[in-house]
Order: C-alpha cells, then structure tokens, then sequence
C-alpha cells in the first residue's frame, strides 16, 4: 500500500486543506538574496506548501546564508525547507530535508547523516529508478521531468502525461512531477494521479510570484 504524504508534522500542516496537495517551489539561483526573500514570501501567502533552496553555481558561504535566511523566513509558516543536493547544508541550518539526484549523495548515507526525522526526496528518471526507490527509506520522489523543460536541459527523456500515470502506479512513495509545469498545464498533471508538483519558473519568473502560486492551486 502507498505510503501517506503526510510524512512529517511539518508537512503535515502544509498540506491540509490544500486543493493540490503539494506545491513545492524550486528556487532558481537567478536572483540576489533579498529578491529571492520577497518571491519566497509572496509565493507562500499564495499557497506553496514546500520550498526547495537549488543553488547550482552560488559558493558554499552564499548558499549556507541564503538558507539562513529562507529558514528564518519560513519559521512558524508550516511550509518545509528543503535543500538541495547540499546534506552538509541542510545539517548546518537544520533544514527540514534534503532533495537529491541519483548522483549526489546515496540515500542510504543521508539518512544516517540526517537521521530519522528529516524528509529526503529523491528524483527519478525512469521506471528502475522508480523501483529502485521503492526500496529506499525516502519520503517522496520527484518524477523527472514530466515536460522538456529550459530551465534544465541536462534531463533524460520526458515522462509526459501517460509516463506521469504510470509511475505514479508503480511508485510507492508519494509522487512530485517537475518539468515544465504552469498554470495552463496544470489541471492536466493533475489528473494524472501525482501527489503534487514542482515548479520553478512558474513562480520565480513571474511578475507576481504570488498570484502565480495561487493560480497553480487553484487550476
Ligand atoms: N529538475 C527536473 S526539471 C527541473 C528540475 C530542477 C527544472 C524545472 O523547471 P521549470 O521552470 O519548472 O520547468
Ligand atoms: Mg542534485
């Protein structure tokens, strides 16, 4: 049987009474720190209910104060921060979790770094991957991506919709869709069964982040 996606307090609160159960914001790194704040805020009053710092190029000073920042930002509002790829971030700031690729660090040695409380999302590329992850202690995965994407081009083949489906049917964890997701799409990936979705430019390139973020949850 498939696991809740209610996997920890935290979440738990950010996901009630949510229409899309989650909406999981995915920082871009395009921005300086006190532009980031002010999107992650208005995305929050806008209903994203988890928000994942993603710095690819920022050194490691820069990135530890950006998470700071988000975790003092996000404190009291219910809505998770995740990091990621960065365990050592996430440890130093005490993160709610981590997100990580198939090539970062191994679950298994995560969880031990982090211990049993914190949430490690992992994303997937395909179908073994899916049931390779059915075996790992994890709390959701991330399907990858579901549409060819700019934002990032290094991804492997597309899911699509039907591919959507049917890795929804064969995960065991709970199921976020990346890729390509905005509001004209939306009500589509919904449909296929997902527990939630990611986006990054949906919101972090919108000029109002947090109408944005509302019309993802209501589309
Ligand atoms: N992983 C798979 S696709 C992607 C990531 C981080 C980027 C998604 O960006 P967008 O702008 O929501 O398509
Ligand atoms: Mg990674």
């Amino acid at each position: 049987m498939k696991t809740s996606f209610h996997f920890t307090r935290l979440a738990d609160r950010a996901l009630q009474g949510r229409e899309l159960s989650t909406l999981n914001l995915v920082t871009d790194g395009c921005h300086t720190t006190e532009q980031l704040l002010r999107i992650v805020k208005d995305a929050v009053r806008g209903g994203v209910t988890m928000v994942q710092l993603r710095e690819k190029t920022a050194d490691t000073r820069t990135f530890l104060e950006r998470a700071w920042a988000l975790k003092r930002l996000l404190q009291g509002t219910g809505v998770p921060l995740i990091i990621n790829d960065r365990v050592d971030i996430a440890l130093a700031v005490d993160a709610d979790g981590v997100h990580l690729g198939q090539s970062d660090m191994p679950v298994d040695i995560a969880r031990r770094l982090l211990g049993a409380d914190k949430i490690i999302g992992l994303s997937v590329e395909n179908i073994e991957q899916i049931d390779q992850a059915n075996t790992l202690d994890i709390q959701y995965i991330g399907i990858s991506p579901i549409f060819a994407t700019p934002t990032k081009t290094d991804t492997k083949a597309p899911f699509g919709l039907e591919g959507a489906r049917q890795a929804v049917k064969r995960s065991k964890h709970p199921t976020i869709g990346i890729g390509g997701i905005n509001a004209s799409n939306i009500a589509a990936v919904r449909a296929t069964g997902l527990d939630g979705v990611a986006v990054v430019s949906a919101i972090m390139s919108a000029p109002n982040p947090q109408r944005a973020a509302r019309d993802l949850v209501s589309g």
